[in-house]
């Protein structure tokens, strides 16, 4: 059944690239004996509706830069499923924005959310606007324009957007600007906002924070290992890099590189984050090449360096690695390197930036492996508290809101490694994620009638 149903996806016509047969097919495969065992799956159609998304908007965006120019872009939104709650997800400005990358990325959202145990459904959205080298009037231009057309489709009980790549709390706090002056209501209709109106303390840390106190918890269950004073690398230099890179400082790590999508940066005194966050912090987007300018002993490899520069990241005999920059970003030859050089745990801070072929050697070789549905989820889990904050009219303190997220992450990573466990499959924390995911969505699926 499980591969009809890839098979009649890759044939269809609707909005799929490679990304999304990827992401489906690996939530599906691990699925095989869980649909076995519980034939309302079945009769309820349970796969055949989840492979499917509830709505996908597209819009025009239209907008005027600083010389006067008209500019054009597409923007989506895609609700994939509510069955758990508000459809709930990230928005990503950048040029290689397709409705099937969304769709990819809402998919695994859905999974992501459930896993968080938190009333969250799942959706994505964005736009292949690029705001490299756009002034802040442009960007702010450019976000009332898309507010204008989405504000339509979303709500605090109906969709809540938030930040992915290329929209950070910058682009949140025009993006709501623009749907206050529209609909005059000031609800939590965004998360990720700025505090300053009803953004929660540690929404811009969250993901990354969640990452390193997932790593925490799985290191210390299974190999009864700390992190501290082991070498890790991370790649990318946006909000989860920097983030992730920062608790495994406070922790003790010593972390030796980042990148980004023009190369890669090794520091073998370790990455030295506040010249890193005056480069790549808060939106900014200086190329890495400053960085080793400024830090003597650091050398910066160039993407068009040795296969690809890129991947150098992965070349440095480490403990852990967290990839934190884009999907498909570590390749099975770049697993190959990590396990030969003694790596033992690969943490996911971005979503699927591992290859598959990568993920069934280090499952295979025992790395222990944390798919992004289950390690990232501390981003989002973090805007579910924004919306509860702005529903209460309450503001957390930076204690409580990082004991929660602490506290949830460890519990994602119970809930991933009893099911792995309880369906034999041991240490095989991407059947363990995808099936705990699934059960709930799919119970709530059941329950509400087709
Ligand atoms: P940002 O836009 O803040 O940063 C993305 C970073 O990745 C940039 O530094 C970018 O480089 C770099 N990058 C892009 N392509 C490559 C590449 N091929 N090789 C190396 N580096 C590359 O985005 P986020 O940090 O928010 O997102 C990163 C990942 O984490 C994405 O997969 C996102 O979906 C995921 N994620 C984000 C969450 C969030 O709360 N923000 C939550 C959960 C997951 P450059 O500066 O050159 O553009
Ligand atoms: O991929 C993700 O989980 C995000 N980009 C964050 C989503 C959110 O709603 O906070």
């Amino acid at each position: 059944m499980v591969k009809k149903i890839i098979e009649n996806l890759e044939n269809s016509n609707c909005s799929i690239d490679n990304t999304f047969i990827q992401a489906v097919s690996e939530v599906l495969n691990s699925l095989e004996d869980v649909i076995l065992g519980d034939d309302r799956y079945e009769t309820y159609a349970i796969l055949e509706r989840l492979v499917t998304a509830d709505r996908m908007i597209q819009f025009k965006v239209q907008w005027v830069d600083d010389s006067n120019h008209v500019h054009i872009n597409n923007g989506y939104r895609i609700q994939y499923n509510n069955a758990l709650g508000p459809y709930k997800g990230g928005l990503r400005f950048h040029p290689s924005v397709t409705p099937g990358v969304l769709k990819f990325l809402a998919f695994e959202q859905i999974f992501k959310n459930s896993l968080t145990g938190l009333p969250i459904g799942g959706a994505k959205g964005g736009s292949d606007f690029d705001p490299k080298g756009k002034s802040d009037f442009e960007i702010m231009k450019f976000c009332r324009a898309f507010m204008r057309e989405l504000h339509q489709y979303i709500g605090a009980r109906i969709d809540v957007p938030a930040g992915d790549i290329g929209v950070g709390t910058k682009e949140i706090g025009f993006l709501y600007g623009e749907y206050k002056r529209i609909n005059r209501s000031y609800d939590g209709v965004l998360s990720g906002k700025p505090y300053a109106f009803g953004g929660s303390l540690l929404r811009p840390e969250a993901t990354g924070y969640g990452v390193v106190y997932f790593a925490q918890e799985m290191l210390k269950q299974e190999l009864e290992e700390v992190l501290e004073d082991q070498i890790c690398v991370v790649s990318g230099a946006g909000n989860v890099a920097i983030h992730t890179i920062e608790k495994l400082q406070h922790i003790g790590a010593r972390v030796v590189t980042c990148s980004d999508s023009e190369g890669s940066i090794y520091d073998p005194n370790g990455i030295d984050l506040n010249i890193l966050k005056t480069l790549k912090g808060n939106g900014k987007r200086f190329s890495l090449e400053h960085y080793a300018l400024q830090i003597q002993g650091s050398v910066h490899i160039k993407k068009a360096d040795y296969p690809d520069g890129r991947h150098a990241v992965w070349d440095i005999p480490c403990f852990a690695a967290f990839p934190c920059a884009t999907q498909n970003e570590l390749t099975e030859e770049d697993a190959v390197t990590l396990i030969k050089n003694g790596c033992v745990a690969v943490i996911e801070g971005a979503n699927m930036p591992t290859e598959p072929l990568a993920i069934e050697l280090f499952l295979k070789e025992g790395v222990l492996f944390a798919p992004g549905k289950a390690s990232n989820a501390g981003g989002v889990a973090v805007s579910e508290f924004e919306m509860s904050q702005n529903a209460s009219m309450e503001k957390w303190s930076y204690e409580k809101v990082d004991a929660k997220l602490n506290e949830i992450m460890c519990q994602i990573y119970k809930r991933v490694a009893l099911t792995a466990k309880e369906y034999g499959k041991e240490r095989n924390f991407v059947d363990g994620a995808n099936i705990a995911a699934f059960k709930r969505i799919a119970e709530a699926m059941i329950l509400e009638g087709v």
